[in-house]
């Protein structure tokens, strides 16, 4: 494939995968992940044809590396420079800090205290880098009651945290393990 046509199509997923999705009618998620398979055939549909080695080419030779694969390939997205709003690109961090902390109140602490923190509504557990940030967190409810958590155990134990673009420490689960209930 030659260089022009490589841009073409690039120029095509920046388009579809990072502002208007809706123009070939695909669905991103929440997170801005593609199906592959959706994306071939909704593209071809709409006149721009390429297989899915040539998309993976795409997707390799990329100056800036702009779009990522899933683990197994099936799902594809725009790394950066979404203008959706509803989309939310984590990008898996390095090592966070030692400890992050988590504002809540006391009516939740039997049940956080048996299985840990939960994401309840959210798509991920919300933590914070200092303690006056938690503070605020957990006095939406009423009286707050700040825990440590052992972010940095957590890690070294394979859990993954990802930091939002304005400064949230995010995970998926904290087991009680990781909680320091003293203060
Ligand atoms: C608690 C705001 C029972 C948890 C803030 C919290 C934050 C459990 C509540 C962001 C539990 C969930 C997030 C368990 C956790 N059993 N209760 N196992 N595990 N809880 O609002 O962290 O305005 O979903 O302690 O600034 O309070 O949305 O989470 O009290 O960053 O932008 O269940 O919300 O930002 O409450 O707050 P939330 P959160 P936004």
């Amino acid at each position: 494939m030659n260089e022009k046509e490589t841009k073409r199509i690039s120029k095509f997923l920046s388009l579809i995968l990072r502002h208007q999705p809706e123009k070939i009618s695909l669905n991103l998620d929440k997170n801005g992940w593609a199906s592959v398979e959706e994306l071939v055939t909704k593209s071809k549909n709409n006149g721009i044809s390429f297989t899915k080695d040539i998309l993976e080419q795409v997707v390799r030779d990329n100056d800036k590396q702009r779009f990522s694969f899933n683990e197994d390939h099936s799902k594809i997205r725009a790394n950066q420079g979404h203008s959706l709003k509803n989309v939310v690109v984590l990008t898996e961090t390095s090592t966070p800090p030692p400890f992050l902390y988590h504002g809540t109140v006391a009516k939740f602490m039997a049940l956080i205290k048996e299985t840990g923190l939960q994401k309840m509504s959210r798509q991920h557990v919300h933590l914070s880098l200092d303690k006056e940030t938690a503070i605020k967190v957990g006095s939406r409810r009423g009286k707050p009651i700040i825990l440590s958590v052992r972010s940095g155990d957590m890690f070294k134990n394979g859990y993954k945290f990802y930091l939002s673009e304005n400064g949230v420490w995010l995970t998926d689960h904290v087991p009680p393990e990781f909680i320091e209930f003293k203060d």
